[in-house]
């Protein structure tokens, strides 16, 4: 049942120290044994989790996380949520991500902040146009809402920008995708960890997975530093740890782990409306509920797992931003911070069963992942649970980067890779 806090209870609350609120999920002791245990703390592990209970009856599962939920990319993104990817098989995910984010807060009965505020991709010469408008038909084939601007329609769709022409990186178009805009990172996790909670999924926390043992080719149990757990089948959804995981099998993927970087300014009044991305200039914009401008960039682009990322990358992320709105010049940053972004050749996820029985790989989502994430969690439960990919799923397998069936989309994954 949901409790409801008044002004009052909030404010006796927080006079005793929170000691009255019940914990949202419960934080579970390992067991020796599960059904499915699924490493990984982050949206798309939750949502599988949840997925997994509600449409496939599998309640005996553990999500394994080695810190705390959403201390991840989930907890580190800047939760843009779009669904203009060029090709089919990228349609068909992102779409089905985006229908189910639109019903999300009424199902979980939590409120995740989704706000429909419309994304902007800036076109800024005659090439980009022209890719931008093959996207926006292919979208469009796709019945994924798609439209593109000229300058001056961008300008009265978001009026902060700046579409002078004596610039570095003029602006002379855009698409937009109504449909798209952000919501709250936190509330999504918290949300998809109650409700899985709730139908009783175990979650651990400060539970690192430490190896994978198999026998015969399949998988038997996973060693953590809280003791080994039997299990006949392991999901691994740990986004920029994803391949230091997979190596516990014996598996090598091909993913590379980079630092990908964020920022807030200051807190402001309402000054942008919607994601403004540009995929040239390296930079991309949002204003936070709270006020601030949440501002991204490009990758770092050697590899590593500290959650940090070099100052070059803000500097010059921060300089081009200045172009497409000069009066943020002011602005002061406020917090800086990295997350390890898991990135595929071909910019697109893995969503595979393995050459290991039972160990299954939801991962390489790279920069674009959290607009995914109930759509990959749908996806990847059906898969867990039946052995067997559905029609949205497939296209992801691992074995594409032998069969050379590549989804092919560094052009739609806005961040450059
Ligand atoms: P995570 O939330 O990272 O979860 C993985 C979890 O696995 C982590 O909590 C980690 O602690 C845990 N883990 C790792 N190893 C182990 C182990 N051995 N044992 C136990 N647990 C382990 N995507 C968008 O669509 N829109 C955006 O605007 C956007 N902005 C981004 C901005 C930044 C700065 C970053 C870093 C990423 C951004 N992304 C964006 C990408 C997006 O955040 C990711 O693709 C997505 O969140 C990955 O989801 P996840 O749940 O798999 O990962
Ligand atoms: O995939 O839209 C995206 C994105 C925006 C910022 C980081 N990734």
């Amino acid at each position: 049942m949901t409790r409801h806090y008044s002004f009052f209870n909030l404010l006796r609350e927080g006079l005793r120290g929170h000691s009255g609120w019940e914990p949202a999920w419960r934080d579970a002791e390992p067991k020796p044994s599960y059904d499915a245990v699924i490493i990984g703390g982050g949206g798309h592990c939750l949502a599988t989790a949840y997925y997994l209970a509600r449409e496939h009856g599998m309640t005996n599962i553990a999500i394994l996380e080695k810190g705390w939920i959403g201390g991840g990319n989930a907890g580190r993104n800047t939760t843009i949520i779009r669904s203009n990817y060029l090709y089919d098989e990228s349609a068909a995910i992102y779409g089905h991500a985006l229908k189910l984010w639109e019903g999300l807060g009424r199902e979980l009965n939590y409120n995740i902040m989704m706000s429909h505020r419309g994304v902007l991709n800036l076109a800024h010469d005659d090439h980009e146009a022209r890719q931008l408008k093959r996207r926006v038909e292919a979208n469009r084939l796709n019945s994924i809402d798609s439209e593109y601007l000229d300058a001056k329609q961008v300008k009265e769709f978001c009026p902060a920008i700046s579409i002078s022409q004596d610039v570095r990186y003029p602006v002379i178009g855009a698409t937009l995708q109504r449909r798209g805009g952000v919501n709250r990172h936190d509330a999504v996790v918290w949300g998809f960890a109650r409700a899985a909670s709730a139908m009783g999924v175990d979650i651990v926390q400060n539970c690192e997975v430490t190896g994978i043992r198999a026998e015969a080719g399949a998988v038997t149990g996973i060693d953590t530093n809280r003791g080994f757990i039997r299990t006949p089948k392991i999901a691994s959804v740990v986004a920029g740890h994803s391949s230091v995981v997979a190596r516990m099998v014996g598996l090598r993927l091909p993913i590379e782990s980079h630092p990908l970087q964020a920022l807030v300014s200051e807190p402001v009044k309402p000054v942008l409306n919607c994601v403004v991305m540009s995929n040239a200039v390296h930079a991309y914009c949002s204003q936070s509920d709270k006020g601030e401008l949440v501002i991204g960039a490009g990758i770092d682009a050697y590899l590593s797992y500290t959650q940090r990322g070099g100052f070059d990358v803000i500097e010059h992320e921060i300089a081009s931003l200045l172009e497409l709105f000069p009066n943020f010049s002011r602005l002061r940053m406020m917090r800086q911070w990295g997350g390890i972004v898991d990135v595929c050749p071909d910019a697109s996820p893995i969503i595979s069963k393995t050459g290991v029985k039972g160990f299954y790989v939801n991962g390489g989502w790279g920069t674009g992942g959290w607009k995914a994430t109930p759509g990959s969690g749908h996806a990847f439960a059906d898969l867990v649970a039946n052995d067997e990919p559905n029609g949205i799923a497939a296209p992801f397998a691992i074995e594409r980067f032998v069969t050379g069936r590549l989804v092919a989309e560094h052009g739609a994954a806005a961040v450059a890779h």
